[in-house]
């Protein structure tokens, strides 16, 4: 039976909140509502359900029961897990596909509008692959580097080159475990043909390929889609920016764009800085453009350009019920359907621009690189004639939003730790050794309108903060902890362990480092890697105390991440439900798969995927992790408030003693 539930279950952002009443007031559906009326199906949610063949689909809820085919309910669940990781993997690789295409067209001059912006960044990535840097133009490195990365898509043999990043250690597990990936369309591919009806039927050999999967994802396809934005865009490095529905402006006209892909929004940003588009929005009665945006692209445009955040993943119809919004510009992934239909109530143009992405109802403008400015302008020409559609009696902007320093790139986390000359991860590895710092935890992913918008996402970090572990996120879990004022130096750091604040007052960072949107998660794979080169902790990712979280988990793309963390090391815990939970009480056989991708992974890999609902238990797990792999390597057991009186702190309380009292603290100078 469908259950109606509280506004403020919904959704714990106050902003939210308002905009969900005021689509109640207006009977508009919303993914919230939606989520209350349709009931999740229990038996497809539990992964017991194979619609592989025409002899199905075979609903498996009998202890024993087997499929036509006769499939067992362990196969059924490693095919279903791992085309989820599948489709995952290639959403995420097809956007660094993309972007690799994007840097050989700008290498030959193709591409309108953008340059080779970050060319430190291409001779690092460049001399990865022993490219030769010396003496040639940056297009000419680029050209090479477009070259290589495309042709790890298509490689059929071999070992996808940008994992030789991963410690020597890892890359030895790899090569044991037969997992290291050949060519990311390759592993993909193979997924499909082998879940297909009558191939691959032992779980543990699916699940291994699936693991092949998702690390042609994440040590290729997401890697490459990283390193690209940063030597087209600019390897982002902290700015003050906003985040929340208080960012769209009642005078302007807004665009909001919302995807995964920079090289349309990059292109949007820099089309709204042009002079004639300005003049063109005054000239339709606005005070000039603005430009917000949802889920990943606003990330992606935040932590480079400063550009605010409109929200997260659930903030995508809520935006366009302020009435405000003038256009809605969309590219690939996590893109609701139910946008065209909303958008109707109000002005607001839903404009698809991939050549992969149509919605049916919706304005199509293709995005073409080779005359992407002009293209971007047409965009924001048709937001701007818009303009006149708005009904100023439907506008009601939630005055709410917060300030966010976004950008913390491992290449900025490396310098900020070390400064210009001698850049390092030292000053991390030795607060985690002496106990400041516990452990690092990363915490990313979606919403899931099943759970109440960010609750347990801002629960697990602020938790975490307070038992002195460093918190670093991506995606909408990002703009999550960015719209609660987590992200600021002095406002994050008043709940915040002892130890790790004082590491934060010295060093001069939030105690929640926003690192960006769901491709950068491989961002984390590289620092996880510099602090195993670093020294002291370990040698290899499966031994530094850290622990990866998706507490409000949804998309296939979020299992990709999760299972390519594990296979380098990682233990990540999922909230909400598991796709393979297969109802242990009623078939015994049906932990099967959820034991092989805890247990058995650990033994292969050294780290675990567990689902657990309960938020405290998250935490604790993650505590326990992070203590476990702290005694391992020797390390002294963390001690709630054994430091933080160093420093800034310090000083600030020496400050408020009488003078004789403070001259005896600070000089050891006796009292007269
Ligand atoms: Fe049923 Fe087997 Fe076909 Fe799946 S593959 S639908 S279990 S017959
Ligand atoms: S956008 S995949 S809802 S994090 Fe990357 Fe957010 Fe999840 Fe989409």
């Amino acid at each position: 039976m469908a259950k109606k539930r509280e506004i403020k279950e919904y959704s714990t952002d106050p902003a939210a909140q308002q905009m969900l009443i005021r689509a109640e007031e207006l009977g508009i559906g919303t993914a919230f509502t939606r989520a209350d009326n349709m009931v999740p199906c229990n038996i497809g949610g539990a992964g017991m359900c194979c619609k592989q063949c025409g002899m199905g689909p075979c609903r498996l809820t009998k202890n024993g029961e087997v499929g036509v085919c006769g499939a067992t309910l362990d196969t059924i669940q490693a095919r279903n897990l791992t085309r989820a990781i599948a489709a995952g993997g290639a959403a995420h690789s097809d956007h660094g596909r993309d972007m690799a295409f994007l840097l050989k067209a700008t290498a030959k001059g193709e591409a309108e509008g953008y340059s080779i912006r970050d060319v430190a960044k291409l001779r690092m990535v460049a001399s990865y692959y022993d490219i030769k840097v010396e003496g040639r133009s940056p297009e000419e490195v680029a050209n090479d580097l477009a070259d290589l990365y495309i042709a790890q898509f298509g490689q059929q043999r071999g070992e996808v080159a940008p994992a030789v990043r991963a410690p020597k250690k890892r890359q030895q597990v790899w090569r044991e475990q037969k997992v290291w990936p050949r060519g990311v369309d390759r592993e993909v591919v193979e997924a499909l043909h082998r879940t297909h009806i009558g191939d691959d039927q032992d779980p543990a050999h699916i699940l291994n390929h699936a693991v092949r999967t998702a690390l042609a994802d994440g040590w290729a396809g997401s890697m490459i889609a990283t390193d690209i934005s940063d030597i087209l865009f600019g390897t982002p490095a902290p700015l003050l920016g906003q985040a929340n529905l208080g960012v769209i402006k009642e005078d302007m006209v807004n665009v909001v764009v919302h995807g995964h892909e920079p090289s349309m929004s990059e292109m949007l940003v820099a089309a709204s800085q042009s002079p004639d588009i300005i003049a063109y929005a005054k000239a339709a009665g606005a005070h000039g453009i603005n430009l917000s945006g949802i889920c990943c692209t606003a990330n992606e445009i935040l932590m480079r350009q400063g550009i605010p955040a409109a929200g997260n993943f659930l903030h995508q119809e809520l935006s366009i019920m302020t009435g405000a919004v003038e256009a809605m510009v969309v590219d690939v992934q996590c893109i609701m359907q139910a946008l065209v239909g909303l958008a109707q109530n109000f002005h607001t143009k839903i404009i698809t621009t991939s050549p992969k992405v149509k919605i049916k109802g919706a304005t199509h403008i293709e995005f073409d690189e080779q005359k992407a400015l002009t293209i971007a302008k047409e965009i924001l020409k048709t937001a701007i004639d818009n303009f006149k559609n708005r009904e100023s009696a439907k506008v009601r902007i939630p005055q709410i939003k917060e300030s966010v320093i976004p950008g913390f790139s491992h290449e900025y986390i490396n310098y900020m730790l070390g400064g210009s000359y001698r850049a390092s991860f030292r000053p991390l590895n030795d607060a985690i050794m002496t106990g400041r710092i516990r452990g690092v935890a990363a915490i990313v992913g979606c919403n899931n309108p099943r759970s109440s918008q960010d609750y347990l996402h801002n629960l697990v970090v602020k938790e975490l903060l307070k038992q002195d572990v460093l918190v670093v996120q991506t995606g909408c879990g990002a703009i999550a902890a960015g719209k609660l004022g987590l992200m600021l130096g002095e406002a994050g750091l008043s709940e915040v362990g002892s130890g790790l604040r004082e590491v934060c007052e010295t060093v001069g960072i939030p105690p929640v480092l926003h690192m960006g949107s769901c491709v950068d998660n491989t961002r984390i794979l590289t620092v996880l890697t510099q602090m195993v080169e670093e020294g002291g902790l370990g040698d290899d990712i499966d031994q530094v105390p850290a622990v990866g979280l998706a507490p409000e988990w949804m998309s296939e793309k979020a299992l990709a991440i999760a299972t390519y963390c594990v296979a380098s090391g990682a233990y990540v815990i999922f909230g909400g439900a598991s796709p393979v939970s297969g109802m242990p009480d009623r078939v015994s056989d049906s932990d099967l798969v959820l034991k092989y991708i805890s247990e058995g992974w650990e033994k292969q890999y050294g780290g675990k995927l567990e689902f657990i609902p309960d938020p405290q238990e998250m935490i604790f797990k993650s505590l326990e992790h992070i203590d476990k792999k702290r005694a391992a390597l020797g390390l002294p057991a963390w001690e709630k408030d054994k430091f933080g009186r160093s420093g800034d702190a310090k000083m600030n309380e020496l400050e408020k003693l009488p003078l004789a009292e403070k001259r005896e603290a600070i000089y050891g100078l006796a009292a007269d």
